[in-house]
């Protein structure tokens, strides 16, 4: 089969094609664009429109290499809606989820539903951008009350190319309105939170046919029809964990992009108080899994950096930052990734400085030394959250799978390794876009099984370098764990 995954990044959406049969799988990416926010009135949005356009662009050029498609799926970040009226038409640019508007609703949504209440029933990590604090932030707008229809990203794309309107479960798990245990829409939070419930549209599951791109749509691109549109993980961290190529289930992964999100892969969600309090979530999976895994704040701490540099005039070529932070020494300065204030864009090593002055320690000196402090903070932060997923949930880990655009990052990879003290398998980059293909692939019936079937075709095809962890490492791990640990 020859499809389309449309993946749809923080910092960049992509349109590939994979050739996918039994024993076969291979990716090739056909228009890379970027993913620009725009601040308009004193709020950051999408530039959704923009998105569109690069996915018709790529569903253009891959007809052009591969010849008529047999398919599209489409996954992007989470949380992120756009509201449609009753003709279907969007009203208004979604909005960012780094914009702090989402924030000011936290604490009338939890005046009507306690933190402890919403995690029993959503098993949420709490982020104040989760779809059901935006929902109740918008609720203050005037256009509010035309809506019909809450679309994340992705199915909003859906809906642009088939018509179809509907919501798919991976991502559906994101906005806080889910219940994690039915796996259905909470008609009771939605209640209690005074929201529609027309908003939320039926639930698709991974797999499930969508539609057919629409007669528009083929004479835009020049595709010959009919090309089936299919439900994949439609968040493309449930996309990127179904790419991730494990062996067995003792595995931890890190989906290391703009963000990082780590954790383990679970049957069934866990929504103990000692959960909540470690700040982590059950988003699902593909083929009835949970994500159990939290949000560590990612190399997007290295993205701002690079762009405040560039703006300044500084030097910002990434690979020989990278090569300059390898010869800088470890644990310089160490901070919590987490850090609320790194969540909006600005001067990133401006504020890492600070926090590191606010913690005693003297600041990086260099931009090396800056990327040498993200790295090794964000490696213990992986530490810290690999080994807490594993005591929440009572599975063991052996291995830790590093997937998507970090895994180029050698030095990241092997001080990840040194921190968890487990070997790294690093790669595929691109593991959001290959789950995207292979739920495609077994949904049109040209592979078969379960994950663990893509899984082994993933590992036959797909390239995976191993990072063993530096041997008596440990005591300076841990001691650089306490001082974060100290200052938090
Ligand atoms: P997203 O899907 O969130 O847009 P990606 O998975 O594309 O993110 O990962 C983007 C990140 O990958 C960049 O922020 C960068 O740090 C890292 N990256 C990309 N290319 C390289 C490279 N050649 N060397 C090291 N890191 C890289
Ligand atoms: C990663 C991601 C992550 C979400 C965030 C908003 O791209 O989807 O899983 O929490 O974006």
């Amino acid at each position: 089969m020859r499809l389309a995954a449309v993946d749809l990044g923080a910092s960049s959406g992509r349109v590939m094609v994979g050739r996918v049969g039994p024993g076969r799988l291979e990716l090739h990416e056909v228009n890379r664009f970027a993913n620009r926010p725009v601040r308009v009135a004193g709020t950051l949005h999408w530039d959704v429109l923009a998105l569109y356009a690069g996915v018709l662009d790529g569903l253009r050029a891959a007809g052009r290499d591969v010849g008529p498609l047999d398919g599209v799926g489409i996954d992007s970040w989470a949380v992120d809606v756009g509201l449609l009226d009753a003709d279907g038409a969007l009203l208004g640019n979604p909005v960012h989820y780094r914009d702090a508007r989402h924030a000011t609703a936290v604490p009338g949504v939890h005046e009507l539903v306690s933190p402890a209440d919403l995690y029993r029933v959503n098993g949420l990590q709490h982020l104040p951008f989760n779809t059901v604090f935006q929902l109740a932030a918008m609720r203050q707008l005037a256009g509010f009350g035309l809506a019909r229809h809450a679309l994340l990203v992705p199915d909003l794309l859906a809906y642009w190319l088939t018509g179809a309107v509907g919501a798919e479960l991976t991502n559906a798990s994101t906005t806080g309105l889910l219940d994690a245990t039915t796996r259905q829409w909470s008609t009771d939070l939605v209640d209690r939170l005074r929201l529609p419930h027309e908003l939320f549209p039926p639930l698709r599951q991974p797999g499930d046919r969508l539609g057919e791109l629409t007669a528009d749509v083929l004479a835009e691109t020049g595709l010959t029809g009919p090309v089936p549109v299919t439900a994949v993980g439609s968040h493309d961290t449930a996309s990127a964990v179904v790419g991730v190529p494990a062996e067995s289930e003792r595995f931890a992964y890190v989906s290391c992009g703009t963000w990082s999100l780590v954790g383990v892969e679970l049957p069934d969600p866990v929504l103990t108080e000692a959960s909540r309090e470690a700040g982590f979530t059950n988003e699902l999976g593909v083929d009835g899994t949970v994500r159990y895994l939290r949000n560590v704040m990612g190399l997007w701490l290295l993205q701002e950096s690079l762009r405040t540099w560039q703006s300044a005039g500084l030097p910002a070529d990434l690979t020989e930052l990278l090569h300059a932070a390898a010869r800088e020494p470890a644990f310089g300065a160490v901070v919590d990734c987490d850090d609320d204030r790194f969540l909006p864009p600005g001067d990133m090593p401006a504020r890492i400085a600070e926090v590191c002055r606010e913690t005693g320690q003297t600041p990086p000196q260099s931009q090396a030394a800056t990327v040498r402090c993200i790295l090794d903070s964000l490696a213990l932060a992986y530490r810290r959250t690999v080994r807490q997923a594993a005591e929440l949930s009572g599975r063991s880990v052996d291995v830790v799978h590093l997937v998507g655009g970090g895994a180029r990052n050698t030095l990241l990879c092997q001080l990840t390794a040194d921190a968890c003290g487990l070997p790294v398998l690093a790669g595929p980059v691109e593991a959001a876009a290959l789950g995207n293909v292979l739920v495609q692939a077994r949904a049109g019936g040209a592979l078969s099984g379960g994950l663990a079937e893509l899984r082994t075709l993933l590992r036959a095809t797909q390239q995976v370098v191993r990072h063993d962890p530096t041997p008596c490492q440990e005591a300076a791990w841990q001691a650089a764990e306490d001082r974060v640990r100290r200052t938090r």
